[in-house]
């Protein structure tokens, strides 16, 4: 049983608005591998040959191929505790006349599959995709072509198909960003679980929220660049302390409402 800080427990009941920013770390309880941990996926490929339009036009099938694995995965696993903890976290504000904005950095739709709703999605999604030259969406299926090595044709102008994804020196969509910006701006408390906070403009919004005034709480097993800015650290597996910390607030709510 972990214990928290009474502090943060009464500023979770007492919160309106809570922002949520997650990273890999979140997955990882699910059996996704993340990007920077020593045995994550930069350990073994590199970034820019991947996850970048330059990559990508190098060497189309190398890409696709990465990322036909990584679909392979996702399939496979399912949500976690603390997926699931935030989805009912989630529930539980709207309830209450509040509301918990969940932003992810994931690509992998595990928020969604645990419930949650109106999931920012900040670098896209693995499950999506869209010609690389015409931009018009492609209705390709993991799970009805698993063996495609290469990447689509697009059937308008015959270029290249790609996942809807957004890689390195690409824009974020404007809206959703817009949005997370909003999040960031107007909440209470601000949790940045499981990532490495490395990558903008994502790493901006948890100083963006406590710069408006918000509790900066970070969950994450093992301290990042902004370990040393947050108000309350829980140093543990988001699968672990999210659905104990959830617990705990439930708790709290209902002594306090007696
Ligand atoms: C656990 C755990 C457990 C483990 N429980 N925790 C400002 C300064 C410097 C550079 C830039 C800047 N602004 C922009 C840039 C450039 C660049 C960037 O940020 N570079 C930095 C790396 C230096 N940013 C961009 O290029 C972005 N675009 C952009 O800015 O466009 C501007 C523009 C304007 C005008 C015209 C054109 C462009 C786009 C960034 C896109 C990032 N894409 C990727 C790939 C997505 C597709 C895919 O999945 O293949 O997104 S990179 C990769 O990193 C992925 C992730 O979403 C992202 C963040 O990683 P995350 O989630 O934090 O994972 P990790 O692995 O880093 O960390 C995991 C954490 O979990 C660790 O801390 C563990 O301890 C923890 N953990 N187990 C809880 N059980
Ligand atoms: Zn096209």
């Amino acid at each position: 049983m972990m214990t928290f800080h009474q502090h943060l427990l009464r500023a979770l009941v007492e919160a309106r608005a809570v922002a949520v920013l997650t990273g890999a770390g979140v997955s990882a309880e699910s059996g996704v591998a993340t990007f920077r941990d020593p045995n994550g996926l930069w350990a073994k490929f590199r970034p820019e040959e991947l996850a970048s339009m330059d990559g990508f036009l190098k060497n189309p099938a190398l890409v696709w191929e990465w990322y036909q694995a990584r679909r392979e995965v996702i399939e496979r696993v399912t949500p976690n505790p603390g997926h699931y903890a935030l989805a009912a976290m989630q529930a539980w504000y709207a309830e209450r006349g509040g509301a918990l904005t969940l932003i992810t950095q994931n690509v992998d739709r595990l928020h969604h599959r645990a419930g949650s709703t109106d999931v920012l999605e900040l670098h896209g999604n693995i499950v999506e995709n869209y010609c690389s030259r015409c931009t018009r969406p492609h209705d390709y299926r993991y799970s009805d072509n698993p063996d495609v090595k290469e990447p689509p044709r697009c059937s308008y102008c015959g270029g290249m198909i790609r996942p809807a994804v957004v890689w390195f020196g690409e824009m974020l969509p404007v809206n959703i960003l817009a949005a997370a910006h909003h999040a960031a701006e107007h909440c209470d408390v601000f949790l940045s679980i499981g990532t490495s906070a490395e990558v903008y403009p994502a790493a901006g919004l948890p100083l963006e929220a406590k710069q408006h005034g918000a509790l900066l709480v970070e969950i994450n097993p093992h301290p990042t660049v902004l370990t040393r800015y947050a108000d309350e650290v829980i140093a543990a597996p988001s699968g672990e302390a999210l659905p104990q910390l959830f617990e705990q607030m439930r708790l709290l709510s209902s002594a306090a409402s007696i």
